[in-house]
């Protein structure tokens, strides 16, 4: 299988990134993690971007906040699919971080998933990943079906008391 690739721009990313760490692990499907910053280590970044398919990757997170460049950066020096996780800071409620990794010029697109989204962010790799993988597509729609019965036995227990 392909692996996904997760590069956070720096380690107090950390606490948001794990939640994709914890959903790849849930669905089997093998990870890389390394703390490289767009700013501060451009050239492990770009490097890591630029050797990504011959390493076995399918698709890779970027996962910043503030002056969020890095999944764009990641992008440009790469063809694999490229999902950005704004990541929310101490000011601007993540505002910054989301409108700097979304709005891509044409030609190098960055997947954006929501302010903090690490969880779709893996879903959205494993999807990907999936494409050629009957198995893994095989448990994403087991997952969507048991997602499903949580939120309607919450509905249940809503209507239980009257
Ligand atoms: C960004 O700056 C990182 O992705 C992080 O979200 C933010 C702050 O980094 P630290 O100062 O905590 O290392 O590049």
């Amino acid at each position: 299988m392909k692996k996904v690739g997760i590069i956070m721009g720096s380690d107090s990313d950390l606490p948001i990134v794990q939640k994709a760490m914890d959903m790849l692990e849930e669905l089997g499907i093998p990870y890389e993690a390394h703390v490289y910053s767009a700013h501060r280590t451009p050239v492990e970044a770009r490097d890591f971007a630029l050797n990504a398919r011959a390493n076995g990757f399918g698709a890779i997170i970027a996962a910043a906040g503030m002056a969020a460049h890095l999944a764009g950066a990641i992008a440009a020096n790469t063809t694999l699919p490229v999902i950005g996780i704004p990541c929310k800071g101490s000011v601007l409620d993540g505002m910054d971080a989301l409108l700097s990794t979304v709005m891509m010029p044409s030609g190098i697109p960055v997947a954006t998933v929501a302010i903090n989204g690490a969880a779709n962010a893996a879903l959205l790799a494993a999807q990907i990943i999936a494409v050629e993988d009957a198995e893994l597509a095989k448990k994403l729609d087991d997952k969507r079906v048991k997602d499903a019965a949580k939120v309607l036995e919450k509905d249940k227990n809503l209507n239980s008391n009257k």
